[in-house]
């Protein structure tokens, strides 16, 4: 991604009532800027802005109510916050206004599905692009989601709309996948696309962003046995899944919670510095000799 010095992490700011983990608490623009500075200031390199809840259950928010909530923050955090800003839509009436207030990335759950006009609008602007996988509609997607082979489908769709999107004129450079965890899947398939995460992005064939942050099978998976953790419980479990994805993959994480990710992201970029290049390793490097 262009301009965007990768592994990188997007800090979320959500301008709604309704998402799953933050609904309401940035609904005011003056405090969905604040935060959005405070994400930037903890180490975010790319904040994303987004008027409409993706939340399974959810519906579609009308373009002019998207541009309502999320123009006037972009414009100030576009101009304050110096890094770049994203908007989270799939309208391409919303992403043309945020790009004209000074956004430079769409963030797009549908990859371009949703909105015919919209591979045009991102290669006309120049802008980055994120496009994800999802089954179904946010409204429908987590009822009893089906998959032969969840890895195979979602890197064959991930490569289908790159292909898409560089015949629109959007060059790779501009590109950034997502296999889309809990959209349309159950916890086992984003499980297992977490744990192939390299096929899937070898499949994809452009960089990577998982988006883990507080979601449900993260609860399912660290909870106790036969029991879910809360949402506001899954910020260690959050921790955990993107240090693996970055480890196996990723080169882009969305979080809600920017600091402990950025120190996440420093601390594999030490150890992976620290990965003895000697073809000779000093006695301490060696495998300890385990006698019978
Ligand atoms: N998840 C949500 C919203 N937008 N965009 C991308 N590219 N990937 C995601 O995983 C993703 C997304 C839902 O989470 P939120 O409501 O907390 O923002």
């Amino acid at each position: 991604m262009r301009g965007i010095r990768l592994p990188a992490v997007l800090g979320i700011v959500n301008v709604t009532p309704d998402s799953f983990s933050d609904g309401g608490l940035f609904l005011d623009p003056g405090r969905a800027v604040e935060h959005g500075l405070a994400l930037a200031a903890a180490g975010a390199a790319v904040l994303d802005v987004g008027g409409e809840s993706t939340r399974p259950g959810s519906h579609p928010v009308p373009a002019e109510e998207q541009r309502r909530r999320v123009v006037p923050v972009i414009r100030r955090l576009a101009a304050e916050a110096g890094v770049p800003v994203s908007v989270d839509t799939s309208d391409a009436s919303v992403a043309a206004a945020a790009l004209e207030a000074g956004a430079t990335m769409v963030n797009d759950v549908t990859a371009g599905r949703g909105d015919r006009e919209m591979l045009a609008l991102v290669a006309g602007a120049g802008a980055g692009y994120v496009f994800m996988h999802m089954q179904g509609t946010p409204a429908t997607m987590q009822v009893d989601p089906r998959y032969d082979d969840v890895v195979a489908e979602v890197g064959a769709f991930l490569a289908e709309r790159r292909a898409a999107a560089n015949e629109a004129g959007i060059p790779d450079d501009d590109l950034v996948a997502d296999p889309g965890l809990g959209f349309g899947k159950t916890a086992a398939h984003s499980l297992t696309l977490l744990a192939r995460l390299g096929d899937v992005a070898a499949a994809a064939g452009v960089p990577v962003l998982v988006g883990p942050s507080r979601k449900g099978f993260l609860g399912v998976a660290a909870g106790p046995p036969a029991a879910t953790l809360p949402v506001d419980q899954r910020e260690e479990a959050t921790l955990a899944a993107l240090v693996w994805a970055l480890d196996h993959g990723a080169s882009m994480v969305r979080v809600h919670d920017v600091a402990p990710a950025v120190e996440a992201v420093r601390l594999l970029g030490a150890v992976a510095a620290a990965i003895p290049t000697d073809p000779d390793p000093p006695v301490s490097w060696r495998p300890a000799v385990v006698s019978a």
